[in-house]
């Protein structure tokens, strides 16, 4: 297991690679070219310069998160074929700075939802939080709106501003499309990517739908295990494989992470795992919350020790943390929060990992 933080090259970030290498436990980082445009090539040149940067700073560069999917891909469109050569010459580039792990995610038009993105907590924290019917009757481009003016100035990880401009239109298009054709679409650029992507060494891995449920009559298909199983079969290869976040699937009360782990990761499906804590109001309402097991309703001893039976050699994030200590940052991506959550589950890994020798 390699333990890594989320990090945004460019000045986009409050975190440095400084305060990044003197996180204990942290070896490497999660990163992006943020400003490439979404279905662009991204060049080898940048590529090389972003991981000489990350490695004189004494870290390694171990997860690319994400080479976001082209629009025309997902509505299956004749231009999918032009972005899905472009995203395969980025894989070739990927693959010449060593990068073995490759994050996306296939959700249209929205990545990840949030009611608010600075909710106030009864400790005086902030955190990301999700109101169902809130969202429900939001303009979803008012949702942006939301989202960038609580982002502190930083870009918001697929909130890309050209996805922004379009997505009425683009939400339009999806209300006549069935689930098996987004299936088949999905289909088409896997069995069109993942054979490069073996040849690179490169597991791709895809990140569940945040939240896993449907939003303004948009498909959304990698929300439980019935529906990753269908995922993981339309092209069988071991470079098609999954993020499995926890905050995002386990917003579904209906999923039991642990299990889902033990299946998918044991088949060696899970080159990457993001792992955080919410805690629900409803069944469709919940806040982000502290990582450990008690201040939400995931348990987190649960999910690392299915990790850590099923083999788990991957990469482990914490995944967004809440805002403490007057920190101003991006939301979810400060230092403290994700620092500690790092950490306790560093604490788990090498106390069960301990455990599991001294009982042979
Ligand atoms: C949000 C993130 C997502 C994730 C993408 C992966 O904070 O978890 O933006 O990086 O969905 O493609």
């Amino acid at each position: 297991m390699k333990m890594i933080l989320r990090w945004f090259p460019g000045g986009d970030d409050s975190v440095t690679l400084e305060q990044i290498n003197q996180t204990p436990g942290i070896s490497g980082v999660a990163t992006c070219l943020p400003d490439i445009p979404v279905g662009e090539i991204w060049p080898l040149q940048r590529l090389i310069t972003l991981k000489e940067m990350i490695n004189a700073a004494g870290l390694e560069i171990e997860v690319i998160e994400s080479v976001n999917i082209h629009e025309d891909i997902k509505k299956g469109l004749p231009s999918r074929d032009k972005y899905i050569e472009n995203y395969i010459v980025t894989i070739n580039n990927l693959s010449k700075i060593d990068i073995k792990c490759l994050c996306y995610n296939f959700m249209p038009v929205i990545d990840w939802a949030r009611s608010d993105l600075a909710f106030s907590l009864a400790d005086g924290s902030t955190a990301m939080s999700y109101r169902h019917e809130q969202v429900l009757q939001m303009d979803p481009s008012k949702m942006a709106d939301v989202m960038m003016n609580k982002a502190q100035g930083y870009s918001l990880p697929g909130w890309e501003p050209e996805r922004l401009k379009s997505m009425a239109m683009d939400i339009e298009f999806y209300q006549s499309m069935t689930t098996d054709d987004y299936w088949a679409n999905m289909k088409y650029f896997l069995d069109a990517v993942i054979p490069h992507a073996e040849k690179c060494d490169l597991k791709m891995a895809i990140h569940p739908d945040d939240p896993p449920w449907p939003l303004y009559g948009l498909p959304k298909v990698i929300i439980n295990s019935e529906k990753i199983r269908t995922f993981l079969s339309l092209n069988d290869s071991s470079y098609n494989g999954l993020t499995l976040c926890t905050g995002s699937l386990g917003a579904n009360q209906d999923n039991d992470l642990p299990a889902m782990i033990r299946e998918f990761s044991s088949q060696g499906k899970v080159p990457f795992a993001h792992i955080r804590n919410i805690k629900h109001l409803s069944s469709l309402d919940f806040d982000e919350s502290a990582h450990i097991s008690e201040y939400g309703d995931l348990d987190i001893f649960e999910i690392v020790r299915a990790f850590h039976d099923s083999g788990f050699n991957g990469y482990i994030r914490p995944d967004h943390g809440r805002m403490i200590w007057g920190e101003k940052a991006r939301p979810g991506y400060g230092l403290y929060d994700r620092a500690l959550g790092a950490n306790y589950i560093y604490g788990l890994w090498e106390a069960i990992s301990k455990m599991k020798q001294s009982s042979v």
